[in-house]
């Protein structure tokens, strides 16, 4: 090993153990393998509990009853999920509650508490205390002297910001992270500013979330989202749900889930796991199941794959049904592939060339079950394949979405009802984000447009994602961070490293609802930026404004806040960003006022700039919103072939070396990302414990780690650095061997920031290489 080697270990190892992510437990660490159905009564006992805690029993249900309801309620932040076609019944979920509820606390954050507490000091709590001492309430600038934030006006701040950007001698200097709350006005506002600074480095959450699924989509279909809808999810006879969480992370699945196996479709999940959305749910809106306790089973077919395994398993389902081609005429879609797709040949020679041992031992099933899983795909007339970071977060992430894409073409099962790719997005907006131009990448045609519409010259060279920027900044290329909503420290890879180039920073603004650790590890200088959040009132001059926001299926929507601001010193983020704007570009002939007076002026520049917003503020009132056109859907491929495409990629070896296993970062059930609510997993069987591995007990008894025993784990990067955890549980869980899993953001310390996928720059956060050994 070199000496460059060692001394990053040497560096790891110096690290001083972080504060703790989650409260303090109530009790001692409990796992017990939980029978209940997903959502149901566990479900509305756990919001009750939450509600009660939170002091919110007054505000929450009204609030809940405003949400998510056509035109007239603000949207859900809780997923990307869609909201029910029909308009007709609130689908609410547990999840979403505590999340609305988070925001609406009746806790507050304002400069007493800052003077009482140091920086140095609020670096020692935890995350969830943190967060749970409730919303930002005015502006605060780091004071270096005392090692504390003060109070600052919104125009010093502006000024603050204005005064260093201006100073940068490359505009290239600066970062503009996008966490996916954002709403779409604010978001096109936001990149409209940077690229008017001159540049293109717009890092955002999706880097680290569903990148890979934009870039393979792109690649096959021409197009960076899925190309269903709701509708489709109604009416396919066989559903495949990969790598989701459902029941916790996108609960309202589960209402699709049940109804489609009411009227007799298959269900197929394929996941390491067997998560709560895979057994069986009580629909919590269905007021007779929840009466009665009735439950409606949410699957047909669980397979559980090895970690990375799901690119072998897809293929051997491709292999099959091409097999049976050969006796079965109607095995495979042939006028389909002729009229719409491109290399097909090339990708049946590939299929057939891999041997079945391979597969198997690659996806870790047996023939048998992957049999099972093309029989299923092969009898139904109308399938959907959706996935979310179990499928994206890996270093073959492309490949793997573009080997879904494949399978579909074979049976033709796109651009028609009930069909077709479906990915999960993560927050609420974030496809919207990149609609509306976060994008590091942006197209030709994307930059024309904006030029014209916006009158501004943009940079045409691309700018930095979330890895290049950590990098950037770490090496003091990037000075100044401005992070819109989220929480970057803590949500990003290398924990240490991204602490310390954030650290590196001139300046560091992070607009914010509540404190966390984004506002503690800073850059010289440093500003909280506290904004309304979705569910508040956003009065600007020419009255209350709406933001519009879009789906994980490409509706487009309004959000309309109706609660009392948390404090009157809020700014909405349209109203932050022109503040900045303004303050960095004193000349800019951008009329960034007048936007903030009435969003419609933000919306109808939009509908000049943007792909599919024409006639914006018309059709974003219709009752339900708009769905931005998906030419894929109408069988248009916009790749240079004017085809869909078959891809051929090479199988990847994930069979982890001996002695080693893949670990999968994922989240809890009672957590959101960074922000934690209880150290629980429900559905998992967990209480009062989060810094837990869970293990095949085979893997476990091999180590010598005894059930709930304390072990070590290290990770060891490309490069052959290691990073540690220590003291962490070993859960014994029906897991396969040579898997592991636990919850990110504590894992984040494991993931190196060099070990992003080659091929779509996201951090690999599923496919962790380590060694797990008995606490030393
Ligand atoms: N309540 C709640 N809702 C959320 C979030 C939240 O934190 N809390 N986060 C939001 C965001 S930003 C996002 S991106 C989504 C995330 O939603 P998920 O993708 O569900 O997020 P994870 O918790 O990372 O869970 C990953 C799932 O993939 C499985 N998995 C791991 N490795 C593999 C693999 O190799 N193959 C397969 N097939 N499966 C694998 C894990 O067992 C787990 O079930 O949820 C969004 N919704
Ligand atoms: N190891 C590992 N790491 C991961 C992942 C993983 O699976 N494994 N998942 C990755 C994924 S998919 C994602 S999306 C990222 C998440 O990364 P982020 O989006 O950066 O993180 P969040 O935890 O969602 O951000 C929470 C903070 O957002 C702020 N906030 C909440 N609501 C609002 C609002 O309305 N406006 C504003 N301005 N701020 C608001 C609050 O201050 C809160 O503290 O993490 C990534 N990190
Ligand atoms: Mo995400």
């Amino acid at each position: 090993m070199s000496t460059d080697q060692d001394e990053s270990i040497a560096q790891d190892d110096r690290e001083p153990h972080e504060p703790r992510v989650g409260p303090t437990p109530e009790g001692e660490p409990e796992f017990h393998p939980y029978h209940h159905p997903a959502a149901g009564w566990g479900a509305a006992k756990s919001v009750t509990n939450f509600l009660v805690r939170e002091g919110a029993l007054v505000d929450g249900p009204r609030a809940i009853m405003r949400m998510n309801h056509e035109n007239t309620g603000f949207d859900c932040p809780g997923c990307a999920w869609p909201d029910d076609t029909k308009g007709l019944h609130l689908d609410i979920c547990e999840n979403g509650i505590k999340h609305v509820t988070w925001e609406m606390t009746r806790k507050r954050v304002g400069s007493e508490f800052f003077a009482a507490h140091s920086v140095t000091e609020l670096a020692g709590w935890s995350d969830y205390d943190l967060e749970n001492e409730g919303r930002l309430t005015e502006p605060m600038v780091y004071d270096p002297e005392s090692d504390h934030y003060v109070p600052i006006s919104w125009k010093d701040a502006f000024a603050l910001v204005g005064r260093t950007l201006r100073g940068l001698a490359d505009p290239n200097q600066a970062a503009y992270y996008t966490s996916g709350r954002l709403g779409n006005e604010a978001t096109f506002l936001y990149q409209l500013m940077a690229r008017e600074l001159g540049t293109n480095n717009l890092p955002d959450c999706s880097n680290m979330c569903h990148e890979a699924s934009g870039r393979a989509l792109q690649a096959s279909l021409g197009t960076g989202k899925g190309t269903v809808d709701l509708q489709d999810w109604e009416t396919a006879d066989a559903l495949f749900i990969f790598g989701v969480n459902a029941a916790s992370n996108a609960p309202r699945m589960l209402t699709a889930l049940a109804e489609a196996y009411h009227r007799g479709a298959q269900i197929v999940h394929v996941n390491p796991l067997v998560e709560a959305a895979a057994t069986r749910t009580i629909v919590p809106h269905d007021f007779t199941d929840m009466a009665l306790f009735k439950t409606t089973r949410t699957s047909t077919l669980n397979l559980q794959p090895r970690i990375g395994g799901d690119m072998a398993l897809l293929r051997g389902m491709a292999k099959a049904i091409l097999e049976q081609s050969s006796t079965d005429p109607k095995a495979l879609d042939r006028e389909f592939i002729e009229r719409h797709t491109s290399g097909f040949e090339e990708y049946r020679a590939l299929c057939e060339a891999t041997p079945w041992e391979e597969l198997e031992r690659q996806s870790g099933l047996s023939r048998a079950d992957i049999l099972k899983a093309a029989r299923v795909y092969g009898e139904a007339d109308r399938s959907i394949v959706s996935w979310c970071l179990g499928i994206t977060q890996h270093e073959h992430g492309v490949d793997t979405v573009r080997e879904i894409v494949n399978l579909l073409l074979l049976r033709g099962n796109l651009g028609r009802e009930g069909a077709g790719p479906s990915p999960v997005r993560g927050h609420s907006n974030v496809q919207g984000n990149r609609t509306c131009g976060i994008d590091h990448r942006p197209a030709e045609e994307f930059l024309d447009r904006l030029a014209e519409a916006c009158e501004i010259d943009p940079p045409r060279a691309h700018g930095k994602d979330t890895v290049a920027s950590i990098k950037a900044m770490h090496d003091g290329e990037i000075k100044v961070f401005i992070g819109m909503g989220g929480n970057f420290a803590l949500a990003a890879p290398d924990t240490p490293y991204t602490y310390a180039a954030l650290r590196n920073c001139e300046l560091t603004v992070q607009v914010s609802t509540k404190l966390n650790r984004s506002h503690l590890v800073h850059g010289r200088q440093a500003l909280i930026l506290p904004c309304l959040g979705r569910t508040e009132k956003d009065h600007q001059r020419k009255g209350v404004q709406s933001t519009s926001v879009e789906d994980s299926m490409s509706m487009v929507h309004l959000s309309i806040g109706m609660k009392k601001p948390a404090s009157p010193h809020l700014l909405s983020e349209p109203a932050v960003v022109a503040g900045m704007a303004r303050a960095a570009l004193p000349d800019s002939a951008t009329p960034w006022e007048w936007y903030i007076e009435d969003y419609d002026r933000i919306r109808d520049t939009m509908a000049r700039a943007l792909d599919g917003f024409e006639d914006f503020n018309r059709r974003v009132r219709l009752p339900l919103g708009f769905r931005i056109k998906q030419p894929a859907r109408e069988l248009v491929f916009l790749t240079p072939s004017g085809r869909a495409e078959f891809s051929s990629a090479e199988l990847p070896d994930v069979v982890p070396a001996p002695g080693t296993l893949a670990l999968g970062t994922m989240r809890s059930h009672d957590q959101w990302n960074t922000t934690i609510y209880s150290d629980n997993d429900r559905y998992r069987g967990i209480k009062n414990l989060r810094t837990l591995v869970f293990m095949n007990r085979a893997d476990m008894r091999e180590r010598g780690i005894a059930d709930m025993g304390a072990v070590d784990i290290t990770s060891t990067a490309k490069d052959g650095s290691r990073r540690h955890l220590k003291g962490y549980l070993a859960v014994p869980y029906d897991i396969p061997r040579g898997c592991a899993a636990g919850y990110m953001p504590e894992m984040n310390v494991l993931c190196a920031l060099g070990d992003y996928s080659t091929q779509s720059d996201q951090p690999i956060m599923k496919h962790v290489k380590v060694t797990i050994a008995p606490a030393s």
